[in-house]
């Protein structure tokens, strides 16, 4: 019999509800649970690949010391002796540890309660930092606690949306769905999006604010101070429920349209008709996400936003409120745990004596850290200045996603002691671990997760453990039983570790603190098997929330007085390019790829979108660096390095470029973006400034571009005859793809790059059998190179090689590799890079639910479909997750035009 699990989708904040089902045969599948009140069924393009990332290809399976294979035992004594002798030695703040949003709750409630508890320090950071911190800094100055006062019904009720800073339709696809579901059906809501670019998620908005970077303050700063003008405070909420709101409207009322528009980049009247939509909307929501958090100002945009909501009384009401998306899938459940450096648990503070002394009552442990730990940036700082002499790293990739990524790497590198936990053997961190410890993923583990709207839900096994992997937190609790900490971590599973979280959540808590779900202290083993999605808070003796809780209706709020307060802020931008660093790098996500790929990058599908690095560049400015589409740029900051694939387009400002940060060195030959970002932070949440880098750009000197294909992983470091200017290497149906460029010779060398041996190189690179000779040729007139090798009906490998970037119908070529090429025309038409009459070449991946290329589309719609619904009809494309529907209305459009001309 198939068994069905219910569970919780890995990735975004969305927190969607999946059911997996696993067929006698061992085969999986996951579809979106239509019971879950997070996505009621519905499901993105990287939920509905789920069960595609679960093979054991390239898992960690066994701890590691030293590189070496080695038992669970001699592993986690070793991290118990180390921790123990360098805490001995060098004091508690000696040690660290850098914790992760994907954790579960109970793995990252134990790790804050050895490190606070039980060593006695602060210092565990999390990847939060450069994600959620600059919402809990303005959160907890505005509220005096980190509470997000709303639900998604709230975003479905709202007549008007505000998203500003958020890609949702690629980054929140079901709130997106949602949201243009509940737009569709009342055309009279209004949305409005605010992005330096136009994005996918620009597509459903009524208005289009295109900001410079950090104008964020000003344009909510302008706001405030309009209101007033216009007479539209809520006066009563304001003097009844709140504090400082003369001072707040004092540093903005001198805040003129010119002014902000001058600050923003804007149009008066686009900055006039957003002010005029937000005072007429009783009902409305603004949505923030990493384009507010990851900013030198980003606490100050939080609470910029967050003083419009309270001058208007437009918060805890159904269909109003400030709503920060939250990004990973248990970012929320960190926040609970006080898993950030400055955070106790159960949302208490460190800095509050009678709070520290609850904790620690209540854990009865022999110390509590008395003060703030190092925060990420300071963190790795300290390791690299050799203050924090071991550090376990759980759950996150820090040689790709910090900030001056490779101080980070060599701070790891000088590091006496690393400890990483990961899933995966081959990360860019894990590389640099002395014990590496093989922990449970997802399908494998029992636990928690808490998503944007408050809501926890139990991620279940369904899958057994793989090898020797264990779950985070039993490796914790391990370590700490062995530091001499026996009870505190005597946990029987993650049910106890849960109930323990209730029960101090409750502890004490007499309503003055939010976070409370006292009504789960006494939780079993059979309960929290079934325990249903629930919203926060629900206290001792109250059922679970039927209709959507909120906070802050009633105008109570959490600082000792009650009230809210108004953050004064100085609508201040940096000028930040220079003439040596004239463009203003953003950096973010793209649909289909999670973080640093390590689990998104396994499927060919969702690679398929976008199966290279590259970099968003305005027409103008790919004109004046010299550059042509599909060209490959360098980018330089004065901590480093990369090279991407030139996207020229008009959806980026001219003088602005984006850039993803997934890529990284597994992928790729220098791409991972942030070693270009400096470690430039909010002063008060400590949250890096990704998103506003200077950076210079110049086209990359090519001598020979080339695409690749083939059944083996292609061996770079192999190819040392030829070294290559760039590389990116992708998953693709039946094999990899290879996207590279190899330099031109240096001046006074024979011939060029294209006599070199390229045959032997593929051999060597491709993993062709020696001796096996290739069908091709070299083209002299246009520098052509193509190279198919064929062992007997099937291709192994195929190599093609330009002085331009090459123009090859990608997808057909890949669909090659599984072919069978029985007669001699289909061979050639391998080497011809295109297909013959007879085949049609999808062209690039739009919709990757079902895997629709960007031909087909142009081809049904010169057959007549002429909507994004008609497609849906013909394609399917479109009709799953839905977040392509904005590219494909854009190639409908593109069609359009082209037709009419
Ligand atoms: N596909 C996918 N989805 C994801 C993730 C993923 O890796 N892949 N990661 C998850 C995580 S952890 C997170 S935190 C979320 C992030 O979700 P988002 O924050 O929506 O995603 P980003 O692409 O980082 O940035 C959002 C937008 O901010 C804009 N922006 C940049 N600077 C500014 C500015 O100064 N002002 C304004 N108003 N906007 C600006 C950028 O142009 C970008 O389009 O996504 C989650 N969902
Ligand atoms: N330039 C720039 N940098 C950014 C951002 C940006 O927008 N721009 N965004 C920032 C943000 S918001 C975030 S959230 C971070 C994300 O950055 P990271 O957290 O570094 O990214 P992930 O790839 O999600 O890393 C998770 C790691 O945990 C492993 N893993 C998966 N499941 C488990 C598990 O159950 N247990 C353990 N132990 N390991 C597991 C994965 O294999 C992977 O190696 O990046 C930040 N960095
Ligand atoms: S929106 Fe997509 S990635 Fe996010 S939780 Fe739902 S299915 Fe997962
Ligand atoms: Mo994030």
């Amino acid at each position: 019999m198939p068994v069905e699990t219910k569970t919780t989708c890995p990735y975004c904040g969305v927190g969607c509800g999946v059911i997996a089902r696993v067929e006698e045969t061992g085969a999986v599948s996951v579809r979106g649970d239509p019971d879950h009140p997070a996505n009621f069924g519905r499901l993105c393009s990287k939920g509905s690949a789920l069960a595609e990332t679960i093979d054991l290809d390239g898992r960690l399976l066994t701890p590691h010391i030293s590189g070496a294979p080695a038992s669970w035992d001699a592993a986690l004594d070793l991290v118990a002796t180390t921790f123990a002798d360098t805490i001995r030695q060098h004091g508690p703040d000696s040690v660290a540890f850098y914790v992760s949003g994907q954790l579960l709750t109970e793995d990252y409630y134990v790790a804050n309660k050895l490190m606070k508890g039980f060593i006695g320090s602060a210092n565990i950071d999390t990847n939060s930092r450069l994600c959620m911190s600059s919402s809990v800094a303005g959160h907890r100055r505005a509220f005096g606690s980190d509470t997000v006062p709303g639900t998604y019904a709230d975003i479905e009720l709202a007549d008007l949306v505000v998203l500003t800073g958020s890609n949702l339709a690629w980054c929140h696809p079901v709130i997106y769905q949602r949201l243009a579901t509940a737009k569709a059906a009342r055309p009279q809501m209004k949305v409005v999006v605010i992005d330096p670019r136009r994005t996918a998620t620009s597509d459903i908005a009524d208005l289009h604010l295109s900001i410079l970077p950090d104008g964020d303050t000003a344009l909510f700063g302008g706001l405030l101070a309009d209101l007033a003008t216009r007479g539209m405070l809520d006066r009563a909420f304001v003097d009844d429920h709140t504090q400082g709101f003369d001072a707040a409207l004092s540093h903005v009322a001198d805040l003129g349209i010119a002014d902000v528009a001058e600050s923003t980049g804007l149009d008066a009247a686009d900055i006039e008709a957003f002010y005029a939509l937000f005072a007429a909307s009783e009902r409305v929501v603004t949505c923030y996400s990493q384009g507010v958090n990851q900013s030198s100002s980003g606490s100050d945009k939080v609470n910029a936003i967050i003083n419009c909501h309270l001058a208007t009384g437009r918060i805890g009401r159904p269909g109003m409120g400030p709503f920060s998306l939250t990004g990973q899938p248990n970012a929320m459940g960190g926040r609970e745990v006080g898993g950030l450096a400055n955070m106790l648990a159960a949302h208490m503070a460190i800095e509050r004596a009678e709070d520290r002394d609850t904790v620690q009552r209540f854990w009865q442990s022999p110390v509590i850290a008395d003060k703030q730990g190092l925060k990420a940036v300071d963190l790795f700082r300290a390791v690299a200045d050799g203050r924090v002499k071991a550090i376990w790293i759980m759950a996150t990739n820090p040689v790709v996603s910090m900030p001056e990524a490779d101080l980070v790497r060599a701070a790891l590198v000088s590091c006496p002691f690393v400890v990483v936990s990961d899933v995966m053997a081959e990360t860019d961190t894990t590389a640099h671990a002395h014990v590496l410890l093989p922990s449970l993923g997802w399908g494998e583990k029992h636990g928690t997760v808490t998503n944007s709207e408050r809501r926890i839900s139990r991620q279940r096994a369904f899958l057994s453990a793989p090898g020797e992997a264990k779950a985070d937190w039993w490796q914790m609790a391990e370590v700490a039983r062995r530091m001499g900490f026996d009870t505190a971590f005597d946990f029987a599973g993650p049910a106890a570790v849960f109930a323990e979280h209730a029960a101090l959540s409750a502890f004490e808590n007499e309503g003055n603190r939010d976070f409370d779900i006292g009504a789960h202290a006494d939780i079993t083993v059979d309960t929290y098997d079934a325990l249903a999605p629930f919203q926060w808070p629900q206290p001792a003796g109250t059922a679970p929330n039927a209709a959507d809780s909120r906070f802050f209706a009633d105008g109570r709020f959490y600082h000792p007085d009650g009230r809210a307060r108004f953050v004064p802020v100085i609508p201040a931008r940096d000028q930040r390019t220079t003439a040596a660093h004239p463009f203003a790098l953003n950096t973010g996500r793209i649909r289909d790829q999670w973080h640093t790929m390590t689990r998104t990058g396994k499927t060919a599908r969702l690679t398929a979108h976008f199966a290279e690095p590259f970099v968003e560049i305005h027409p103008d400015d790919a004109k004046a660096l010299g550059l042509t589409p599909a060209d490959l740029v360098v980018l330089e900051s004065p901590q480093g390095r990369a090279v991407l694939r030139a996207l020229v387009t008009p959806r980026q400002k001219p003088g602005h470029l984006f850039a993803p940060m997934h890529w990284n060195d597994q992928f790729a030959s220098a791409a991972r973006i942030d070693a270009l970002v400096p470690g430039l932070v909010d002063p008060v949440s400590g949250q890096p400034a990704s998103k506003h880098v200077a950076v210079a750009a110049a086209k990359l000197d090519v001598g020979l571009y080339g695409f690749a294909i083939s059944v083996e992983k292609p061996e770079i470091s192999k190819s040392s005859s030829h070294p290559l200017a760039y590389h990116a290497l992708a998953r693709a149906a039946g094999g990899w793809r290879m996207e590279f460029a190899a330099a031109p010779l240096p001046l006074g060398e024979e011939g060029g790059v294209q006599d070199r041996d390229w045959t032997g190189w593929s051999v060597e690179t491709l993993g062709i059998p020696p001796g096996l000779e290739p069908l091709g040729y070299r083209d002299a007139v246009t520098g052509h190179i193509r190279l198919a090798f064929f062992d007997g009906e099937r291709l192994l490998g195929a190599v093609f090689l330009s002085p331009r970037p090459v123009a090859v119908a990608r997808n057909w070529a890949i669909a090659q590799l599984g072919a069978v090429h029985s007669d001699l025309r289909r061979r050639f038409a391998v080497v011809a890079g295109r297909p013959g009459a007879e085949a049609v070449d999808p062209g690039a991946t739009v919709c990757s639910c079902f895997n629709v290329g960007i031909n087909q589309i142009v081809t049904a719609a010169a057959g007549g479909c002429c909507t994004v619904e008609a497609i849906g009809k013909a394609l399917n494309a479109g009709t799953n997750c839905g977040s392509c529907r904005a590219e494909i209305r854009e190639i409908l459009n593109g069609t359009r035009i082209a037709a009419a001309e």
